[in-house]
């Protein structure tokens, strides 16, 4: 008998190992990372009798034909991690569903339908300001625009991918057609503590959280620490201070809102000089996009006004952002009674967290299976799920595949 929980577990070690060095998990796109946990992923797909390949965003495809002229079922998520993350993120929801079509193959079961799984390069949008780009390729709305932006080093996404060996310029075709798609379907970590509190291996997501991300930058003027009065500075770190306590205020008094500022850099950024300009990001999430757009103008005016006040310049762009997608409720039940079937009770959840589902919305139906994530933990070394809760979770993706 197999026991499909350790399965994961080491399968998850070898990924976990296609990383930077430094605490937790670095994985991003285009990487060396990434090459090394695609070859992993190629192996174990292989493995679950999937035909193998690599699409022009970098997404490593593996498809099992159903019988002939059945439309597909995609199954997936992604491969990339944020900066010393955890082991589980994204990958999980590759790793999962590999084994659950193995176990169906040692159980020769046929399937009703073809499947492919999908890893996708990227979803967390960490290296380049973008997201979601291998599943926006599938779904038929990536922007090739995106394909202009810089990383941290100043290299653009399609050079990033060109020399990964992919050919960005045929990302158009990789969009499938309504037709051929019966759904997608997205195993993940739950990222939070709800399973945990219910006593819960899984659950079944009901909406994924629209999100928005602005880059804020601020620029005064600097001058000698000791020597510039006080009195008429034009601080760029104080002004991005009140910015930041504006983000913090909007997030603990609207109902239904996170708010976050992630990242900041300052210039000169020296012990001894007035900061002289800083950029930071401002990120918004709600289930709510009217909550969640409101949120973002709030703090566009507010910087506004408070650089007004302090002599300042202020620079403020909405980079992205995401609607608040439900998931769809015929598919929804097929994975609640799976769920069911072995064992659950089909716990219904919201996902604060975004996902590559959320680009499927306009293709198909889409539906997610959180596994429970311990203290609720993520984007942390910390991160884990149990081999017992995979174990389950890997049951019911098996009975779900069998269900269409
Ligand atoms: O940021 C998120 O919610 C996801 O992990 N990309
Ligand atoms: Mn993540
Ligand atoms: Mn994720």
């Amino acid at each position: 008998m197999t026991d499909w929980g350790h399965r994961a577990v080491s399968l998850l070690e070898k990924l976990a190992d296609c990383s930077e060095s430094g605490p937790g998990v670095t994985r991003l796109p285009y990487t060396p990372e990434h090459r090394a946990a695609l070859d992993v992923l190629r192996a174990a797909m292989e493995g679950a009798g999937l035909a193998v390949s690599l699409d022009a965003a970098g997404t490593l495809v593996g498809r099992r034909e159903g019988p002939p002229g059945s439309k597909c079922l995609l199954v997936g998520s992604h491969q990339d991690s944020v900066r010393q993350g955890g082991a589980y993120d994204g990958i999980m929801g590759v790793v999962l569903p590999i084994l659950a079509l193995e176990k169906l193959q040692d159980e020769g079961a046929n399937l009703p339908c073809t499947i492919e799984i999908l890893a996708f390069a990227d979803e967390e949008g960490v290296r380049f300001p973008t997201a979601l780009t291998g599943s926006r390729a599938v779904a038929g709305t990536f922007d090739p625009s995106v394909l202009d932006m810089r990383d941290s080093q100043g290299g653009t996404l399609r050079d990033a991918m060109v020399s990964f060996g992919l050919d960005p310029d045929q990302i158009a075709e990789l969009s499938r057609d309504q037709a051929d798609v019966l759904g997608f379907l997205e195993a993940h970590i739950e990222q939070g503590p709800l399973l945990e509190e219910e006593d819960e291996a899984i659950g079944i997501v009901t909406a994924i959280c629209g999100i928005e991300r602005h880059q804020i930058v601020v620029t005064g003027e600097t001058g000698h620490a000791g020597t510039l009065p006080m009195a008429g500075r034009r601080d760029a770190l104080v002004g991005a201070a009140a910015i930041v306590s504006e983000v913090d205020r909007l997030g603990q008094t609207t109902t239904d809102l996170r708010a976050t500022v992630g990242a900041l850099s300052v210039e000169p950024n020296v012990v001894n000089a007035v900061p002289q300009m800083v950029k930071l990001s401002a990120e918004f999430r709600s289930p709510s996009d009217e909550t969640r757009l409101n949120a973002g103008q709030a703090i566009h005016d507010f910087a506004q006004a408070m650089a007004a006040k302090r002599n300042l310049k202020i620079e403020a762009t909405k980079t992205y952002s995401q609607m608040a997608q439900p998931c769809d409720i015929n598919m929804s039940n097929r994975l609640t009674e799976a769920a069911q079937k072995v064992g659950a009770s089909g716990l219904k959840l919201p996902s604060g967290a975004t996902h590559d589902a959320s680009a499927f919305a306009d293709l198909c139906p889409i539906a997610m299976l959180f596994v429970r994530c311990r203290d609720g933990v993520s984007h942390k070394p910390e991160e884990y799920a149990s081999p017992k809760d995979m174990d389950l979770a890997i049951s019911a993706l098996s009975q779900f595949l069998k269900s269409f």
